[in-house]
């Protein structure tokens, strides 16, 4: 059951996709909600799960965190906020289980037992939001109501579940070429090559750098012959240049947006100096949207979607400010320690920063509003805008798109990858632990930089890394200029990397039948111990395993130096060690804590009673993955629901389920 609390005039998000009568029934707000802001009394046996893309754990208890999408590239363990804003979490304790979904684009707080340990206080930024309060007898059952509210995730091609190979840096075509012909020679599986800024002339949206892929059409083609995919980036700011046909048409059209002079706001990413497109304003959104079909007529069948929190590298503001900073101790000798810092936080505060923020403006269906109001609506309505133009460009067949920033709503368009991590252990547990948040808000397209973006990162590290990352949908090698380089075929033990991805190759029928049921159900993908064996007090300590579907339990290794790691295993299961892809080990386990071996190259899933999942052939490209004709991966007498298609219809329907008898 769904309750609507509504206060004072909203901005509609347009998150929602069925129409709920506002309730009568507010003794759950009478209760907890004063002055925009809502306090639930929680104890040790309080568990709060949920808020999307957001840091720490699977249980968020003991930590705070502001809905506010952020361009922050260090994900360390005191940051509030990431790229995402998802106001959706489910609480449970020993009496009551609920889930409340905050439509609002407001900063929220949730501050759940950090300033007070037996208080759980959200803080909402604004006077006028709508809360839903959703009952239900289990934490999944919640899930599924809401998930009927906010209407079903996007649709990925089958082919996006193949690995991807990216790096920002690659150049041209024959870096491009390389990186094929590396994984070839290798043979190492690959479906999509990724292109970061440089495959712009001078990081227009829209444009190509002609020098450097002389003929990008003939280029696609090539690559496709291949059977490989090209995703090129799109960012959100737009440059500012005579005759750049973008630029024009958005300042003719009044598209983009808007000081409080009402003229074009400027602010300095990429490209240097660029304007905003205006997503929330219907129009602009068309025609941005309607843009990428300038690559799509290239042969282009993917994209991601990036700095669209709107990352602000700086404005004339800013600058003015900085050197106003600097000027004052320009001629002084003996300048304080505290004028230092002054005059450097004047120069990390051109980053980002709120005052630049509430200085321009959106034109939402006429009414004129402040960007700080809508600043988390920003990235979704990017993806918005090129999701619905996609759609009407490629009505028969999905494309790949994904997005850094986003907000519920934003899960019927497009995935997300969870931005700028670095190559460090705790970002594969930081990675696996934000997974089933994402599902419960909606996100089923989704997955880290494997390897890590940011940093350095080493042959272990990657390895583990990987043995996780064949478990999400989207699964990239990505890291950051500058960087050790960390294509597989860099390292030592190639065939070693190479067994993992085929394993992940291998087991395609099986994932890609979870995701798309996961989508038809309004199921979670990646689920926690404690949402499949709620009577099991052991399972809410698990924080680093993961029950996939409804048929394996993933126990990825993600400490340095390890040859293996301790399991809880909640019920009798079946391990299969995988010592290469082609070979793996089966022992029994029964319910208990366990040390389970594994070598660097070794990973283990864990099949439960009575369940099945199909194991098809080694190979390269997705398309020759055998998804008709597969042996199963069994414990006992088992029924799969195995769901399949050809991997493009848009359409979603059970009949594509067939049910096995092993
Ligand atoms: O300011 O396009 O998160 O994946 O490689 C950095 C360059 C801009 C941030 C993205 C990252 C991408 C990078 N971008």
């Amino acid at each position: 059951m769904i309750l609507k609390y509504r206060k004072g005039n909203p901005i509609p998000t347009e998150s929602t996709v069925l129409n709920i009568n506002i309730s009568e029934n507010i003794e759950f707000f009478n209760k907890h909600l004063s002055n925009n802001n809502m306090l639930i009394n929680i104890d040790e046996n309080t568990y709060v799960y949920g808020l999307g893309g957001s840091n720490r754990g699977i249980n968020k208890v003991g930590y705070k965190y502001t809905s506010y999408c952020s361009d922050d590239p260090v994900h360390t363990e005191d940051k509030v906020s990431l790229y995402a804003a998802h106001n959706f979490f489910v609480l449970k304790n020993e009496k009551e289980v609920y889930g409340i979904f905050i439509d609002s684009p407001a900063k929220i707080t949730y501050d759940i037992g950090f300033t007070d340990i037996n208080e759980f206080r959200i803080s909402i930024e604004t006077d006028s939001y709508d809360i839903y309060y959703i009952s239900g007898n289990s934490i999944i059952e919640i899930v599924r109501e809401y998930r009927k509210l906010v209407g079903k995730s996007y649709l990925a091609p089958k082919w996006a579940f193949g690995y991807g190979q990216s790096r920002w840096g690659y150049m041209n075509e024959s870096d491009i070429e390389n990186v094929l012909k590396g994984h070839n020679e290798n043979g190492i599986p690959l479906d999509m090559i990724y292109l970061d800024i440089d495959y712009m002339k001078d990081f227009k949206d829209f444009t190509i750098n002609e020098e450097r892929f002389p003929n990008f059409s003939q280029f696609v083609s090539k690559m496709k012959k291949e059977e490989i995919h090209l995703i090129p980036i799109i960012d959100a700011g737009v440059k500012i240049e005579k005759d750049y046909d973008v630029y024009e048409q958005g300042i003719e059209n009044n598209y983009f947006c808007f000081d409080k002079e009402n003229k074009p706001f400027v602010a300095a990413v990429w490209p240097g100096q660029v304007h905003f497109p205006d997503f929330l304003n219907k129009d602009a959104r068309a025609w941005f949207g309607n843009k990428y079909k300038f690559l799509m007529d290239k042969g282009i069948d993917g994209f991601w979607n990036d700095m669209n929190e709107p990352a602000i590298f700086y404005t004339r503001a800013g600058i003015d400010n900085m050197f106003k900073t600097v000027d004052k101790y320009r001629n002084k000798e003996n300048i304080g320690v505290y004028e230092l810092w002054e005059m450097k936080d004047s120069f990390m505060a051109m980053n980002n920063s709120d005052k630049d923020y509430s200085s321009f403006y959106h034109n939402y269906n006429g009414q004129i509003l402040n960007h700080k109001d809508v600043h988390n609506l920003y990235g979704y309505n990017m993806t918005r805008a090129a999701g619905e133009q996609i759609n009407l460009i490629s009505p028969d067949k999905r494309v790949l798109l994904f997005s850094r920033s986003s907000f519920i709503g934003m899960h019927r368009y497009g995935g997300i990858w969870t931005g700028d991590n670095f190559s460090w252990w705790s970002h594969i547990l930081l990675s696996l632990q934000m997974m089933p948040g994402l599902n419960m808000s909606g996100f089923m397209y989704i997955g880290s930089d494997i390897g890590g973006f940011s940093g350095n990162t080493s042959e272990d590290l990657m390895m583990r890394w990987l043995q996780f990352a064949i478990f999400t949908p989207l699964m990239r090698n990505h890291s950051a200029i500058g960087t050790k380089d960390q294509e597989l075929y860099r390292f030592k033990n190639i065939d070693k990397l190479r067994n993992i991805v085929e394993v992940r190759y291998r087991l395609l029928p099986y994932l890609y039948s979870e995701y798309m049921k996961s989508i038809l159900n309004d199921d979670m993908y990646f689920k926690p111990l404690s949402f499949v064996y709620p009577e099991d007090e052991m399972a809410y300590n698990i924080e680093d395993q993961l029950i996939i579907g409804d048929e394996i339990m993933i126990a990825p290794v993600y400490k340095a130096n390890s040859k293996g790691r301790f399991v809880y295993i909640p019920e009798t299961m079946k391990a299969i060690k995988f010592t290469s892809s082609a070979t793996y080990e089966e022992k029994i386990y029964e319910k208990g804590n366990y040390f389970i071996d594994l070598n660097l190259h070794e990973f283990v899933i864990f099949i439960r009673q009575n369940r099945a999942i199909p194991f098809s052939n080694i190979a390269k490209r997705v398309e020759n993955v055998d998804f008709n004709n597969f042996e199963f991966l069994s414990f006992g007498k088992s029924t799969y629901e195995y769901y399949n298609d050809n991997g493009l219809d848009k359409e979603i329907s059970e009949k594509n389920i067939v049910k096995y008898e092993i």
